[in-house]
């Protein structure tokens, strides 16, 4: 049996990372155009470099939290195809991993970038990152380019698209934990998993605005209701 799952933010909020959407409709205090958009970045650079600055600190503050470390669980023993896609540019699911099984590799997904990497403005080439960048940064890759965050900002293209539409396309279950379902491509994603036959499960604090894609629905804290669903399987 395949397996697909889909993480949010919701995942990492146990472990003090905020979320996107709040009731203001700010991120930490900005308009979304001003730090997660291509002319967010060149009207004002220096705004957005420190923005990811300040995030990409903050990794030092947090751990994995028990859902991270169940899915990690769940990854190491899964005798078929085992696929997480986060959402999440937080490395947190990536620690877990490493805690869990260091040395066995399984497909881990950042389709919206990574906030420990960076990425040339010219040659696109990517790059491991854990300290600041300053606003018009050089490149280590070509005098004439600079690097910014390895972020998928809106407008552009989610990264590993085919990898993740092929794993879908040959799921038997789907999970969407932690996510809102606001951002497309992945609020599609339960569609293309129910089009390959998949048993398809929302887990989130409270029921989102695809709660009817799904075929069944579990609500609660991810670090409280994610572990013993997992179990079962
Ligand atoms: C808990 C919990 C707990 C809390 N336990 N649960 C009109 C219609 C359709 C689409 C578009 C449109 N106009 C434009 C578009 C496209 C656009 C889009 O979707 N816009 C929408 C806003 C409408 N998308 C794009 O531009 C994407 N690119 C694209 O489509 O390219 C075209 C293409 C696609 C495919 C192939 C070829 C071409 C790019 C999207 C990039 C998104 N990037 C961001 C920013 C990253 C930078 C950064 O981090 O600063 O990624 S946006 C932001 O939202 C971030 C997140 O990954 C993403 C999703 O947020 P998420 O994870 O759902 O978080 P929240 O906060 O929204 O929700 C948290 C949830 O957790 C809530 O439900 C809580 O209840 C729950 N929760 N605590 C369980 N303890």
């Amino acid at each position: 049996m395949n397996i697909v799952v889909l993480t949010g933010a919701g995942i990492s909020a146990e472990s003090g990372v905020p979320t996107f959407r709040a009731s203001d409709g700010l991120w930490e205090g900005h308009r979304v155009e001003e730090v997660a958009t291509p002319e967010g970045f060149a009207a004002n650079p220096a705004l957005v470099q420190e923005f990811y600055n300040l995030r990409r600190a903050f990794l030092s503050e947090v751990e994995p939290n028990a859902a991270h470390l169940a899915l990690a669980e769940l990854a190491a023993r899964w005798q078929g195809d085992f696929t997480l896609v986060t959402q999440n540019v937080d490395d947190l699911h990536d620690r877990a991993h490493q805690q869990i099984m260091p040395a066995a590799g399984f497909s881990l997904i950042h389709m919206h970038g990574e906030l420990l990497k960076v990425r040339c403005t010219r040659t696109g080439k990517v790059m491991d990152w854990h300290s600041d960048l300053q606003p018009y940064h050089p490149s280590p890759f070509d005098p004439s380019g600079y690097l910014r965050p390895h972020i998928v900002w809106f407008g552009e293209i989610p990264l590993e698209m085919a990898q993740i539409e092929k794993a879908l396309s040959e799921c038997d279950l789907f999970l969407s934990i932690g996510t809102s379902g606001n951002v497309y491509p992945a609020a599609g994603f339960v569609q293309l998993a129910s089009m390959a036959g998949a048993r398809t499960v929302e887990i989130n604090l409270e029921p989102t605005v695809g709660q009817n894609l799904f075929s069944e629905h579990l609500y609660g804290h991810a670090t409280e209701v994610l572990p013993p669903f997992l179990a079962t399987l």
